[in-house]
């Protein structure tokens, strides 16, 4: 088979919650302190992962990782007994979530066309800016290592070093003329000194696109727009997102969106630029709908769908310019909203659930690939295993990680993942 778009979407784990531990991130301090469904989470990630196999669409899957994640409860001193004060508390909360269900910050990837050595190469994010992100990589790293075995095929990178702050794919963007082609890779950073920390450090975007043999001549280090990460667009995917030859774009992503878009036509003469005003659709509301934070894909006919939240389908201002879109004759052919409320409560909306790899599925360890039967396999783990509620003052609960711990351990078993136990 060909090289194809493959996205890995995260199976959101049994410990989903909300503890508000993003700060920048508007959803998840809003929802700090309510109850969370983690079933119906994870229901709601697998019905959209459907979703794209319906679409005709290869589909992938990472599983959670450990939670509570003992070696952070360990190297913080932590114990079993009940946590005495907030802060205490929040680290606590950090070993127990389930962040690692947004693939789009496991790794950046960069597809074999445009690397020196043609193979597939993944960097695996730091994710240093936030305490409970930041123990995610170590066990990403292994899991990457695992379904990209093939080395004539993939190399997987460690983190780049902590100093530097990496976020992966969510600030990075590959477009070309088609998947299996040469693509110009557009790295957006931030730059430090807002009321939000800046995830990504260009340093970190630099050292990833030297690590993958990328072709300087084909990329761009591109600086997001102060007010646009001010406003709660703590990822670039927040704000703007690519497939193939179009980018689609709020006009305030970049800090300079004219010379990003003169660059990008630049080296990339077929893109088309879908821009969306702020008289159309204010950054706020682009945030709050996570209009953006959509999966843009080609479909099997060669045309475009943007896969979006309900929650942006149901904003009157994000409502009348998609409307107008589609009754136009721009590259995005069809609108698909999805029901993803569990993740977007804490700011995760269908394009931070998936990690896309362009590959020939062959290549990839079968066990990281789903089929209706996977899927339907995997929904009953979850409604047999994952808790149904979880209020965050549960966090901490010795029977409940019991609980937790077993979900994991079932559903390993029946994708027979076992060595990552
Ligand atoms: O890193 N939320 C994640 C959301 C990540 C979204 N990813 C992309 N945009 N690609 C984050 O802020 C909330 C956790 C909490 O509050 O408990 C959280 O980590």
């Amino acid at each position: 088979m060909a090289l194809v778009e493959i996205n890995f979407d995260g199976l959101v784990g049994p410990s989903h919650n909300y503890a508000g531990l993003s700060l920048g991130n508007l959803a998840s301090a809003s929802h700090a302190g309510d109850p969370s469904y983690p079933r119906t989470a994870a229901l709601q990630g697998l019905a959209k992962m459907r979703h794209n196999l319906d679409l005709e669409l290869v589909q992938g899957l990472f599983v959670p990782l450990p939670r509570p994640n003992p070696g952070l409860l360990d190297a913080l001193g932590l114990d079993a007994r009940a946590p005495t004060d907030e802060a205490e508390k929040r680290l606590r909360a950090a070993a127990w979530s389930a962040s690692s269900m947004w693939t789009a910050n496991a790794a950046t990837v960069s597809p074999a066309p445009d690397t020196a050595d043609g193979r597939c190469h993944l960097t695996a994010a730091n994710l240093v800016t936030m305490p409970h992100r930041s123990q995610e990589w170590v066990d990403t790293v292994r899991q990457l290592r695992l379904a990209f075995a093939d080395a004539a095929h993939f190399a997987v990178h460690d983190a780049v070093p902590a100093c530097f702050g990496d976020e992966g794919a969510a600030n990075h963007m590959r477009m070309a003329a088609s998947h299996d082609a040469p693509g110009l890779e557009i790295f957006v950073y931030g730059r430090p000194g807002g009321a939000f920390p800046a995830r990504q450090h260009e340093q970190a975007s630099r050292a990833v696109a030297r690590l993958h043999g990328l072709d300087p001549a084909r990329c761009l280090f591109v600086e997001q727009a102060p007010e646009a990460i001010a406003a709660g667009a703590f990822h670039n995917d927040v704000v703007a997102v690519a497939n193939e030859r179009v980018l689609f774009t709020h006009e305030q992503a970049f800090a300079d969106p004219e010379g990003t878009y003169a660059a990008i036509r630049d080296r990339l003469p077929e893109a088309e630029i879908v821009i969306v005003p702020a008289s159309a659709v204010s950054l706020a509301d682009a945030i709050r709908s996570y209009l953006f934070n959509a999966q843009l894909l080609t479909l099997p006919d060669g045309g475009m769908a943007l896969v979006i939240p309900l929650e942006a389908w149901e904003m009157p201002s994000v409502r009348g310019w998609l409307d107008t879109m589609l009754a136009g004759n721009g590259p995005i052919r069809q609108v698909l909203p999805v029901d993803v409320r569990q993740s977007m409560a804490n700011g995760g909306g269908p394009a931070c659930l998936r990690l896309r790899v362009v590959a020939d599925p062959a290549t990839v360890d079968p066990r990281f690939l789903l089929d209706h039967d996977r899927i339907d396999q995997i929904a009953a783990v979850v409604a047999q295993h994952w808790p149904e509620q979880i209020d965050p003052r549960d966090i901490g609960n010795e029977a409940l990680a019991r609980t937790v711990i077993a979900a994991r351990q079932s559903l390993l078993g029946t994708l027979g993942l076992t060595e990552l136990l």
